[in-house]
């Protein structure tokens, strides 16, 4: 069948099952938009921006698993999905970018929105290719949509000249396994290294059995690989703690016994204590980020290190690894979960208990409106069945230290990149990858702003998404590191009262809810809950409000500023 390269687009993404398209058109993509026009499997989400666009196709992709798909315009159209793109490279997430091209004859002249995206996007993205030949089109798209979803994941861009758009060639439908669910075995599957992950599976067994004292860390990786069963069963077997990243959020049930909170920068005492004593530290799919490790000299040194991922270039990248095993977590785990031996409950698991007792999670309500206050309540009333997106800052780790997390993809948050504007719009991609399901977005008035253009998306598409801004009026988390670090020299981060939210959402056609109070939290919060629509709930607090523990630039993590 002959088709033009703008159907065997169509064609090619229908072969893929992607059935949401988040984007914004343009001169060099009319040709895509125009066989969209007629297509009714693949739903076009228009945003407001194109950096909305890609946030909210990772926040599709984080809450499902499956890849996320972006369309764009060349030039400007393209350069405004860099911050998504290498948002969704720093935290792994599976993406394909769409952009359109010039025209290969005036290619390379400076032509009219002529920006050369691939060389801009090449070191955040897993792989990316400008099509030249219309014959090679639907190839490119089944190896970018592979790759963007195998092994580790992440974004992968095609950039689509006009003309090659609106060529024709020979188009043969293809059966693609879009199941997401290839186990690996190591890294390379030639047989040296397939000793080596076995001769390393040895030493871990003997390792997890003498320890005394383990730890497991977990990050998104565990999401990732979907490999939470597979993560408790090891931690319940072998007795151990469980800490998480902040991308680990949902990896392990936050209410079992064995979890011990956040760990690094603002993790719980009770995390950067065990990682400081621990005899044998766990990671699994984590990456020892400078967040996590602070002062990599000191940390976890009394630990022998055991480092569990899908990607080499990770392991002993950050921090030693003294039993490497490379591969896919689920795979990995349940391999070691066949062998290890059952332990008891130890002194060690006491001693962990006792931190959580000495140092439980809670936090002092200094001011009225405390965010810890508002943020128990929502989890409270949600009961973790809700997906909660967060924007950067004090707001993202409040929510990580106060909402009670029990379930895989319902934490959505910039990490790696900690991209300030990233909130809203992954909270409308979460919502229309998950129909019924209520997507929160907890924000801070500075990001809000960011990216609060795309309220016009949420209340277009009439998504029932909760705003939940803690406004304190600051860009609250540089304003906290002025006040601690570099003497009350409040440079740039007080935002003051210069736009009404109220009024801001009104003029969307969204309702608004104003919070001034502990005592309104809980009515307030229900009676958006029980709204089936869109809310931008503001909630006053104290900018004086701060983010406890903090572990001071260049400290060990042991050694966290309190409260
Ligand atoms: C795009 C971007 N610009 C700047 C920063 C640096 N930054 C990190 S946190 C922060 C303050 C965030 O303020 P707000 O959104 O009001 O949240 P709060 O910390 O007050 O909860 C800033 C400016 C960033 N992370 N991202």
């Amino acid at each position: 069948m002959k088709l033009t390269g703008a159907q065997i687009f169509i064609e090619c993404l229908k072969e893929q099952g992607a059935d949401v398209i988040f984007g914004y058109p343009g001169g060099t993509v009319l040709p895509i938009y125009d066989e969209l026009y007629n297509t009714t499997e693949i739903k076009h989400i228009l945003t407001a921006h194109e950096q909305g666009a890609t946030h909210a196709a990772d926040g599709y992709a984080r809450s499902t698993g499956k890849v996320g798909v972006v369309l764009a315009t060349s030039g400007p159209g393209a350069t405004n999905t860099v911050t998504g793109i290498a948002t969704a490279y720093m935290d792994s997430v599976p993406l394909v970018v769409f952009t359109g091209q010039v025209p290969l004859p005036i290619l390379g002249r400076s032509s009219f929105q002529e920006v050369d995206i691939t060389s801009m996007t090449a070191p955040i993205t897993k792989d990316n290719y400008i099509v030249k030949d219309v014959k090679k089109l639907a190839q490119t798209i089944r190896e970018a949509f592979k790759n963007a979803r195998s092994g580790r994941p992440g974004p992968v861009l095609i950039d689509i000249p006009k003309d090659v758009q609106m060529e024709t060639t020979e188009y043969e439908f293809a059966v693609i396994d879009t199941s997401n669910k290839r186990i690996e075995w190591g890294f390379h599957r030639d047989e040296w290294n397939q000793e080596a992950l076995k001769r390393n599976l040895e030493r871990a067994i003997e390792a997890i059995n003498n320890a005394e004292k383990p730890l497991i860390y977990a990050g998104g990786g565990v999401i990732i690989a979907e490999a939470c069963d597979e993560l408790m069963i090891f931690a319940e077997t072998i007795k151990s703690p469980v800490a998480c990243s902040l991308m680990g959020m949902g990896a392990f049930s936050q209410d079992h016994p064995f979890y011990t909170g956040l760990i690094g920068m603002h993790g719980t005492r009770a995390s950067n204590r065990a990682a400081s004593n621990c005899d044998l530290l766990i990671a699994i799919g984590a990456r020892f980020s400078d967040r996590v490790v602070g002062n990599i000299k000191t940390f976890a040194s009394n630990a022998k290190i055991m480092h569990i991922d899908i990607d080499p270039a990770e392991i002993g990248k950050n921090v030693f690894a003294h039993i490497p095993l490379c591969g896919h977590l689920k795979n990995v785990l349940s391999m070691l979960n066949e062998r290890i031996n059952e332990k008891k409950l130890s002194s060690w698991n006491k001693q962990i208990d006792e931190w959580k007792g000495v140092f439980p999670p809670k936090f002092t309500y200094k001011h009225t409106l405390n965010p810890h206050y508002i943020i128990e309540k929502l989890s409270d009333l949600t009961k973790g069945e809700v997906i909660i997106t967060t924007e950067v800052g004090q707001n993202q780790m409040w929510t990580a230290q106060s909402y009670v997390f029990k379930k895989p993809r319902t934490f959505i948050s910039s990490g790696g990149l900690g991209t300030m504007g990233y909130g809203l719009p992954a909270s409308i991609g979460a919502c229309i990858a998950n129909p019924g399901k209520r997507v929160i977005n907890v924000a801070g008035d500075g990001s809000f702003r960011m990216n609060s253009t795309e309220l016009v998306t949420i209340s277009r598409y009439k998504l029932p998404i909760i705003q939940l801004v803690l406004n304190n009026h600051a860009l609250g988390m540089v304003r906290q590191w002025q006040d601690l670090f570099y003497e009350k020299k409040f440079n740039s981060t007080k935002l003051g009262n210069d736009v009404d939210l109220m009024k801001l959402a009104d003029s969307y056609g969204i309702k608004g809810i104003r919070i001034t109070s502990d005592e309104e939290v809980e009515e307030k919060l229900q009676q958006a809950l029980n709204m089936n629509e869109a809310v931008v709930i503001e909630c006053i607090i104290d900018e004086r409000e701060m983010v406890y523990p903090i572990v001071p630039p260049g400290a060990s993590i042991q050694d966290a500023l309190e409260e």
